[in-house]
């Protein structure tokens, strides 16, 4: 098997999706060395396989805002793998969506979901809606209006959705309540539930606390700790708001949060509870913090965050929010870890810097697995009709965490390539898809 050839075919059948070809490549650069030395996975034409969602949804969303005027919009739901469980990904709401986007996400997300450990295929779904500045009437109606055209397509052993940028708790809950509605049936057909009616402890906090789960064994593997670091956080999110709340726990110093407006500075280190409060209960912008926030700056233009001085850099916002030049320049500022809390964040450009730079790195769908393996802990539950506790939830989450590091680090070395967490995840989760694959048949 050839890269350049595999890409020019996935090119050709896929034009016009930028984001999906650059997942693609990613996964392929690194996998097609480990499928040459395994001609079983040639053969069966797996990854060629991997790359074709097995279906692809895309329907009409319409819906009356306050105004009494009609919105269309267009909803997705792009069902990848089921090789190893019942699709399982979030949906994205936002004016960026769109069908080459989405496959990109829900192609990362069989190998994520692999990695956990846990029985889920992968998926990805949304919307081109844009909830910015949008009452919660209208919401309401956008969320029920998508369910009425989903709920086809979805159900608790076939595909279970969950949030991403742009659905959060409020969103679940609405589509929750239509899926009832119409079904006529009370069953875990999301994560991210509000925890009064099957959600989990811990998943809102999941993946940024995830990901600092997957930081603390980057560290230890190099004998480095949390003590005395500075972070530099992008993104002010769910993911970004949790990863600096357990940042903080470990002793670290977040100095940094961000929009896409611009970025705030706090050199005395984030005031977490007046983000939160900015964010989650008034739901407004991040420059609003520095007006709160005595000694703290806020600048327009949220690329220019990574000009702040970090020893980790800890990506919560989107894809391609760092590019090659701006990967220098974080080098040049010292940084010695970067872990992916959003996906595919990093443009080949700032992975081959960081790999040159020998700056230790983390990828998305091993750093960020933490989301996505909660929500399996939550369908778990949903199944046994039963609550964990927070801690039990908790040390379940730590340990995935930890075996998603191990083996991704075991899978680099197997390669040859030891420490390259890229090439281990990619591999490892890979691998488990693969084999299911064939025992199935074509
Ligand atoms: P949220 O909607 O809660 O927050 C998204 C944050 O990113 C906001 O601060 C938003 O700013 C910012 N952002 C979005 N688009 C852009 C952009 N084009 N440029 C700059 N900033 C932007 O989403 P999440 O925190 O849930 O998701 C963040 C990332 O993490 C995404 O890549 C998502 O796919 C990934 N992820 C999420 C998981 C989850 O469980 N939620 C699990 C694993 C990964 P603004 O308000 O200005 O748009
Ligand atoms: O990108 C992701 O892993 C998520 N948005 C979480 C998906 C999920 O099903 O919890």
């Amino acid at each position: 098997m050839e890269l350049k050839t595999f890409m020019e075919g996935i090119k050709a059948k896929n034009p016009n999706e930028p984001e999906f070809h650059q997942a693609v490549e990613e996964v392929a650069m690194t996998l097609i060395p480990f499928i040459n030395e395994h001609p079983e996975y040639e053969k069966a034409k797996i990854l060629e396989r991997i790359a074709e969602p097995e279906r692809v949804v895309m329907f009409r969303v319409s819906w009356v805002d306050d105004n009494g005027e009609v919105q269309i919009n267009r909803g997705y739901r792009i069902q990848m793998n089921s090789a190893i469980g019942p699709y399982k990904g979030g949906l994205r709401l936002h004016p960026s969506v769109n069908l080459g986007v989405l496959k990109f996400l829900a192609f990362e997300q069989v190998f994520k979901n692999s990695l956990t450990t846990l029985p889920m295929g992968g998926a990805k779904g949304g919307s081109d809606f844009n909830p910015a500045g949008r009452s919660d009437g209208e919401i309401m109606r956008f969320c029920q209006a998508f369910m009425t055209e989903l709920y086809r397509h979805i159900g608790p052993n076939l595909d279970v959705p969950a949030g991403d940028i742009g659905t959060g708790a409020r969103e679940i809950g609405y589509m929750f309540g239509q899926y009832k509605k119409i079904r006529n049936e009370f069953t875990g057909v999301l994560t991210g539930k509000g925890l009064t009616f099957g959600g989990s402890l811990i998943r809102t906090e999941a993946t940024g606390y995830g990901l600092l789960y997957f930081v603390n064994e980057m560290l230890k593997e190099k004998g480095d700790s949390f003590e005395g670091k500075t972070v530099v956080i992008s993104g002010s999110g769910n993911v970004a708001l949790y990863a600096t709340e357990k940042a903080q726990e470990y002793g670290a110093k977040v100095v940094t949060l961000s929009d896409s407006n611009g970025y705030i500075y706090d050199p005395n280190g984030i005031d977490l509870a007046v983000a939160k409060q900015i964010k989650e209960v008034e739901r407004g912008r991040i420059k609003e913090y520095a007006d709160r926030v005595p000694g703290s700056v806020y600048t327009e233009g949220c690329r220019n965050i990574w000009s702040v001085k970090c020893d980790i850099a800890l990506p919560c916002a989107t894809q391609n929010e760092i590019n090659g030049e701006e990967a220098e320049l974080l080098v040049k500022n010292g940084v010695k870890y970067v872990a992916e809390g959003a996906n595919m964040p990093s443009t080949p450009e700032a992975i081959d810097v960081y790999l040159k730079n020998g700056v230790y790195y983390g990828p998305g769908k091993a750093a960020n697995a933490g989301g996505v393996a909660t929500s399996g802990l939550e369908m778990c539950q949903n199944s046994m009709r039963y609550n964990w506790t927070r801690e039990e939830v908790d040390e379940k989450l730590q340990r995935i965490m930890k075996d998603i590091y191990a083996n991704a680090y075991e899978a680099s070395k197997k390669a040859g390539q030891e420490g390259n967490l890229m090439v281990g995840a990619n591999i490892a989760g890979f691998i488990k898809v693969a084999d299911a694959m064939i025992a199935q048949g074509v």
